[in-house]
């Protein structure tokens, strides 16, 4: 890969089971999570399983199998926590990359924010 990426990260400590979470789906490219820090009433992280540090490099360099699972994945820990349209309420998706995004944890993460009016909140 061109970039570097830090297999010691906490998200990647958290694929390989050395620190806990509390899982909210895991399919086979994908686990979903609890943020530690909950920023709305439901804060869950969804990551690939694949070492990718940005959205950008999971779009250029993704499998087609894992692109399709993540994408799954989110929209399935939607439905999980019952905040789509048809539950009547909604959600936002979010993503930070890098130094100007305050990027902290360099693992590609999609926020699933929801459980409540979420107003003009980015994050
Ligand atoms: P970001 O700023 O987009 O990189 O968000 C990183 C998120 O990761 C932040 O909302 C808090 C969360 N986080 C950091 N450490 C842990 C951890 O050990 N466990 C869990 N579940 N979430 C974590």
């Amino acid at each position: 890969m061109p970039y570097s990426y830090d297999d010691q990260n906490i998200f990647a400590k958290i694929l390989r089971g050395e620190i806990p979470n509390k899982t909210v789906l895991e399919t086979e490219h994908s686990l979903a999570f609890e943020d530690i820090n909950p920023q709305a009433p439901q804060h869950v992280l969804v990551i690939p399983k694949g070492h990718y540090v940005t959205y950008d490099h999971f779009a250029a360099e993704a499998t087609d199998a894992e692109i399709v699972d993540y994408t799954r994945a989110i929209g399935a820990v939607c439905r999980k926590l019952g905040v789509t349209l048809e539950d009547g309420t909604g959600y936002r998706l979010l993503t930070n990359a890098g130094p100007d995004g305050h990027q902290e944890v360099p693992h590609l993460h999609i926020h699933v924010f929801a459980g409540g009016f979420l107003g003009r909140m980015i994050k």
